[in-house]
């Protein structure tokens, strides 16, 4: 079968939910993906930092497929040897007191949203159904109608109501709007510490810092989603770190199986994620041993290959190249790590033939918010390899 059959098929049995690149991938390793036909391209999505290892890591390989050998699935109905290592060693990676696991990213953010308001009835005394919940805009924090109530992007609401009420949008980057938007019935302020979907949109210094301060002065509870910019990806473990910041819980997914299999989890501090009794929350595979014993081979590496700090270096570089294209098309270059969006001008106009272009000349890219070019490649990749792509990246935004 050649690409047309694949997309054909697709087109005919597949819900239309997505608008994806026309290439079909059929093989990958470390930052390089094959497509059908056998062309070769670098991928610098990295599936929207889910492989921040690289593709099929052969240490998180090996781990999956003794693993898969061994016992894949307990339910939490029982206990397994993975689930305590791994709580345990997320813990002490995060700083924190408590994990529970879920599987995706969302799921995650529900969690933490839950735990919030259990801690809001519960310590901060709120009363029944009246916790509020204050979040930023142009936020994304995944695709389940609770999350999609305070989506301020028209696609991913409309036709989905009715919503769930609670919730409170501000915007991002005003420490000043978060402390008005403030009431006795707030229980927490969740946020992306770099806006990933909204264009790569990192906040003014301090920023974190600010909500820190506040959230500890009104009593509110401080949630991280560190879904996307966590786990290297913007140059340290977690983007909070750059400020030093602690919340009262992160999100953490995506890059926490490297890529091999949905693991997420909410880690935080014993107060709050210490409220949830047994029954009151779960998933049939949230714990698995398959998903703990790989999520963490996946901690390992990022450990053990010092990715925060490679994220941290090549990002410095290859920002600093993208700016010396001087491409008459690039309003601004922008990211922390190697989480980069480069934001084109009118001239410019939309990303997504942009991202053709490079895609014709090996390189994968996906364009966000209409005129940006988020570059995300697997935080494994070398120099040489970004000076390959740079070639192809001047060739395209001067051409
Ligand atoms: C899609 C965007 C990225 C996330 C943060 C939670 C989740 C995500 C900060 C939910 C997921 C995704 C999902 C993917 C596209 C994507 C995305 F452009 F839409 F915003 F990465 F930039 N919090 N991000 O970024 O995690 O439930 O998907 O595991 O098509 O929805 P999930």
């Amino acid at each position: 079968m050649r690409t047309e059959d694949f997309i054909r098929l697709e087109e005919t049995y597949g819900a239309h939910n997505y608008h994806p690149l026309d290439v079909v991938l059929s093989e990958g390793k470390g930052v390089w993906v094959w497509d059908v036909e056998g062309n070769r391209y670098l991928d610098c999505l990295s599936a929207y930092s889910a492989l921040n290892q690289g593709h099929r890591h052969p240490r998180i390989v090996d781990v999956m497929i003794a693993q898969a050998q061994k016992l894949t699935l307990t339910s939490r109905a029982f206990r397994n040897d993975q689930l305590p290592l791994l709580e345990k060693e997320l813990c002490e990676l995060s700083g924190h007191d408590m994990m529970l696991p879920m599987n995706t990213g969302a799921e995650a953010v529900e969690t933490a949203l839950k735990a919030a308001r259990l801690w809001g009835y519960q310590v901060k005394g709120i009363p029944a159904n009246q916790a509020e919940i204050i979040v930023c805009d142009h936020n994304f924090h995944g695709r389940t109608i609770s999350i999609i109530t305070f989506s301020t992007e028209p696609l991913y609401r409309d036709g989905f109501g009715p919503f769930t009420p609670g919730f409170k949008v501000i915007p991002f980057g005003d420490a000043g709007a978060l402390e008005k938007a403030i009431t006795p019935h707030t229980a927490a302020f969740m946020v992306e510490p770099i806006q990933g979907e909204a264009g790569v949109i990192v906040p003014p210094e301090g920023y974190l810092r600010e909500v820190r301060e506040i959230c500890d002065r009104h009593t509110v509870l401080m949630i991280a989603d560190e879904i996307q910019s966590g786990l290297g990806r913007a140059g340290k473990l977690f983007a909070c770190d750059w400020e030093n910041v602690q919340p009262d819980m992160i999100t953490i997914g995506k890059a926490l199986s490297g890529g091999m299999l949905p693991v997420s989890a909410v880690v935080g501090t014993r107060e709050v994620l210490g409220l949830f009794k047994p029954g009151s929350h779960g998933s049939t595979f949230g714990g698995s041993p398959m998903a703990c014993a790989v999520a963490r081979e996946a901690l390992n590496v990022i450990v053990d290959e010092n990715l925060p700090q490679r994220a941290h270096e090549l990002g410095a570089y290859f920002v600093e190249q993208l700016w010396e294209i001087n491409s008459p098309y690039v309003k601004e270059v922008r990211g922390k790590g190697l989480l980069i969006g480069v934001e084109l001008n009118d001239e410019g106009g939309d990303a997504r033939p942009f991202c053709e272009a490079l895609r014709e000349r090996g390189i994968l890219a996906k364009e966000t918010h209409r005129n940006v070019i988020r570059f995300a490649p697997p935080l494994i990749i070398t120099q040489e390899e970004l000076d390959w792509a740079l070639v192809h990246i001047r060739e395209v935004l001067r051409s």
